[in-house]
Order: C-alpha cells, then structure tokens, then sequence
C-alpha cells in the first residue's frame, strides 16, 4: 500500500492563541456537550450491513472496481499536490482539501450517470475531478490562469463546467442546496431522466434553506438526491456541539422523505446507498437524504492546522486507521482484482498527472484584463459603459 499520510505537515499551520482552550480531545468534547458519547451517539454507528466482500462488490465489473480505486488515488495524490503548490504560494485565496473523504464524492458519483447533475460547497475539487474536469483544468483554476476550468477566475472554491454537467463549487455555507432543489424543479418540469445530487457539509443543515429546499423537494417528489459529508466538524465545532440532533438522517423523516446512513470511509458503501437513491429518483418517487460519516485527515482549510485546538494529533490518527483509500485496496487485494504491484503502479500514474498538472498551470497564462467583463451580470448604462467600468471616467 503506498504511503497516503504524507499530507500532515505540508500545511502552514497557527500556533493556537493563548486565550484559547488547551487542546482537548473529542471525547472531552463529547463528555462536555452531555456525557460520554453513548451507545446511541457512537461515531461511526451505521445501518451498514454485514456484507460479504462479493455483495460488498455488488455485482461491478473488475474494470470498474479498478476505476474507482484509479479515482481514490488521484483524488489523493492530486490534493498532496495541490497542498504542495499552495505551501510554495502557487495558490491563493481559500482553499479546502477532501484527504480522507475520498470515498464519499467517488462512490456516490460512480453511481450516477454522465448526464446527471452535480453541485457542492467549496471542499470541491474531488467532485470536479470525478465528473471528468481534467487535472490540469483544475489545477489551473487554482493557480488563478486562463486554463482554468472557469477561466482562472474562480479559485479553488468556484470551479464550474455546464460542459460536464458541474454546477460549482458555491462558499456561501448551505448555499447551494435551493439552487439543486432548482434544477431538481427543472429536471421534473422538462421530463428528464436525470437526477441532481447535491453535497453539503454537516454544519450546513441547522440552516433554513436546508429545511425549506428538503420540505419542496419532498413535496413535489423532486429528483434530488441531497448527501451530507458529515466529517463531524464545522470548521472547529465538534457536531455534539453544534445540534440538538445527533442523527442527521432523521431530519428526513420531518418531510416525510426515505434516508440512509451511508459509510462514507467504504467507497462500496457510498456507490450502494446512492444507487439506490438515484434508481428511487429515476421511478418518479422523489428525493432522498443520504448521511455520509466520514472525516477529514486535514485541517479545515490550507491555513488551518490538522490538530491542536479542537482535536488531538491521536484523534487524527485513530481516523486514519480507517483510511478510505487503504480499506478499498486490501479488499481489491484480497479478492484479486488489484495486486500490490498494480496498485503501486497506478500510483505512480496518479502521482506523475498531478506533477504535470502543475507543470501546465505554471505555464498557463493569466487571465487578460478584459476578462473582467466577462461572465457578469452588470447590464450596460445609456452611455454603453458597465456600471463599475471606470476604463472610460
Ligand atoms: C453562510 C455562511 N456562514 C458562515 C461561513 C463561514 N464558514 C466557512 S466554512 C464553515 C464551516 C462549514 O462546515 P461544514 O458545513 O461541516 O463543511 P466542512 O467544512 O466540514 O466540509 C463556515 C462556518 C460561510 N462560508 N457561509
Ligand atoms: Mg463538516
């Protein structure tokens, strides 16, 4: 297995403030938010079944099995990259990594079809990725150049492709969800077979437009597939801390809507509940919560450390035992579909498309001033100037 921790570290890190709150573990937290988290409130607790690793497979082709695993490793090794460039001040502005998430945005995009929609926050660029924006696009945006799948002109947080069916890559925390309720609206109203899966972190759905977008879409049996990557923090705040309810999967039942806990470490589990979702969405019979638990390896974003303050470097590393990228490698072992040596050799693949990926955006040029009229709202005054054009004052 090749070495997937070598993220921690790369990252500028703050030392925490001197008025702020030793660092404490999540079981400190846990106790302080109500007690020893129970047999009720366990992390990881999960409808998950007990499966074989044939019907954990489901039935997928070897090729498609390897493509998954392609997929892992290059959302991995493209992030490191990315991590890399930011340090060395490539990369400006904002930028969130998914390491140790993986699984979520691969397993539930592997299960949708090309023509179907996708939207999600800002910890984006492994949704990107995975409906088929290249490296070298993406890495571009980063690095703010012409390239860039949204001309070098969104940055990590705003990568966007009609082509690719990708609707971005939204900061605004929750944001995004009444825009996918919309298409969701349009994909019925124009009778398509297409389903809208729409991403959002666990921090988002104390938020009313969450409430309001889930209640419509139940009502009007929307295609809308709505997936929680619940990583346990929103920035700082430990998820205990923040909600009244634990069991984000029940907020479906308000709207009367199917849900699903989905383990969002086993890429296997993530394809099966959202398959399910999808096939629920394309019978006409609406939308579904899905809550995927997972967590990030990595502080929240570029400037954030991993541990220290909210959560202990144990804390961390007792996750990683659950790496996402490990645990679908030992089963593709195990049941001969990948061996070691291809494993390593993909790697290697992987690892030399995000080295060029850099290359290209490095060589990328910056976007022309004039690009700053493009892709605006801003009408024409009388005096066929842009309202904020100050070119010709
Ligand atoms: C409406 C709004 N409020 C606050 C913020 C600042 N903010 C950025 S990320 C974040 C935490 C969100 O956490 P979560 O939804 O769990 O997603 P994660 O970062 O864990 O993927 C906050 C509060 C924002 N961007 N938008
Ligand atoms: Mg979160």
């Amino acid at each position: 297995m090749p070495d997937t921790n070598t993220i921690e570290g790369e990252a500028p890190t703050e030392a925490p403030r001197e008025d702020q709150a030793a660092p404490a573990s999540e079981a400190a937290f846990a106790q302080e938010s109500g007690g020893e988290p129970g047999p009720d409130r366990a992390w990881q607790q999960s409808a998950k079944p007990e499966l074989s690793d044939e019907e954990r497979m489901q039935g997928l082709e070897p090729e498609q099995l390897r493509r998954m695993m392609y997929d892992m490793l290059l959302a991995r090794r493209f992030e490191e990259k990315v991590a890399e460039s930011y340090a060395l001040g490539k990369i400006g502005g904002f930028c969130h990594l998914y390491i140790g998430q993986e699984a979520v945005a691969i397993g539930a995009i592997h299960a949708l079809r090309r023509d179907d929609y996708v939207m999600t926050a800002y910890r984006e660029h492994v949704h990107a990725l995975q409906c088929g924006i290249t490296p070298n696009a993406i890495m571009a945006e980063l690095y703010g150049r012409a390239d860039g799948c949204s001309g070098g002109k969104g940055g990590s947080m705003h990568m966007f492709s009609a082509e690719h069916n990708y609707l971005g890559g939204h900061g605004i925390v929750g944001g995004q969800v009444p825009l996918a309720l919309g298409v969701a609206w349009k994909i019925k109203y124009r009778q398509e077979d297409r389903v809208m899966q729409v991403y959002l972190g666990e921090a988002a759905v104390n938020q009313g437009a969450f409430h309001e977008s889930l209640n419509m879409a139940a009502l009007w049996k929307l295609p809308l597939v709505t997936i929680v990557e619940n990583n346990r923090f929103g920035m700082g705040t430990a998820w205990e801390r923040a909600s009244s309810l634990y069991d984000i999967s029940q907020k479906a039942t308000a709207y009367s809507m199917p849900a699903a806990v989905a383990d969002g470490m086993d890429v296997l589990d993530m394809y099966r509940v959202a398959r399910e979702a999808h096939d629920r969405a394309r019978r006409g019979e609406g939308p579904t919560l899905i809550e995927a638990r997972t967590y990030r390896f990595v502080g929240h974003s570029m400037s954030d450390p991993v541990s220290g303050v909210y959560r202990t470097k144990e804390d961390v590393e007792r996750e990683k035992q659950k790496d996402p990228i490990r645990i679908f490698a030992d089963l593709l072992a195990r049941t001969g579909i990948l061996s070691q040596d291809e494993l390593e050799k993909m790697d290697a693949e992987v690892k030399q498309l995000s080295e060029e990926s850099a290359d290209f955006a490095d060589a990328s040029p910056e976007p022309t001033v004039d690009e700053l009229y493009t892709d605006i709202y801003a009408d024409e005054d009388v005096q066929g100037r842009l309202y904020f054009d100050m070119r010709g004052a």
